[in-house]
């Protein structure tokens, strides 16, 4: 069962595997063995049940000051995870963004947003 606590997980949609079910993103923020933060998606195909990908990313744990999203921001038609940090450096918002090409392993982009 997938509970979902703001603190330390969160849920988005996308479609992983690009057949024609939406699939279920689950970010777990913190808690994990190697104190990095999870991507787990699982296919609308088989309701959710069967695992497409459960990974470490190559960002450090979180919490509830980070927000998730899935978009693919380098247009290569993987999805990509963006990671928004809403106590960053000075006080403004960070927006980091780990490529899915690699599994969420490397970072394609750091953005200070104007955003407080
Ligand atoms: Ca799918
Ligand atoms: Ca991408």
């Amino acid at each position: 069962m997938i509970t979902i606590n703001r603190n330390t997980r969160e849920a988005r949609t996308t479609n992983w595997d690009v057949d024609d079910k939406p699939d279920l993103v689950t970010i777990k923020k913190n808690g994990t063995p190697r104190a990095k933060t999870e991507v787990h998606i699982y296919s609308g195909a088989s309701n959710y049940s069967t695992p497409l990908l459960q990974v470490e990313t190559g960002l450090h744990v979180t919490n509830e000051s980070w927000q998730f999203l899935i978009a693919d921001w380098d247009l290569d038609g993987t999805p990509d995870l963006w990671a928004i940090n809403q106590h960053g450096a000075n006080g403004h918002c960070d927006l980091h963004i780990l490529s899915g090409a690699d599994h969420f392993q490397s970072f394609i982009a750091h953005i200070t947003l104007p955003l407080y």
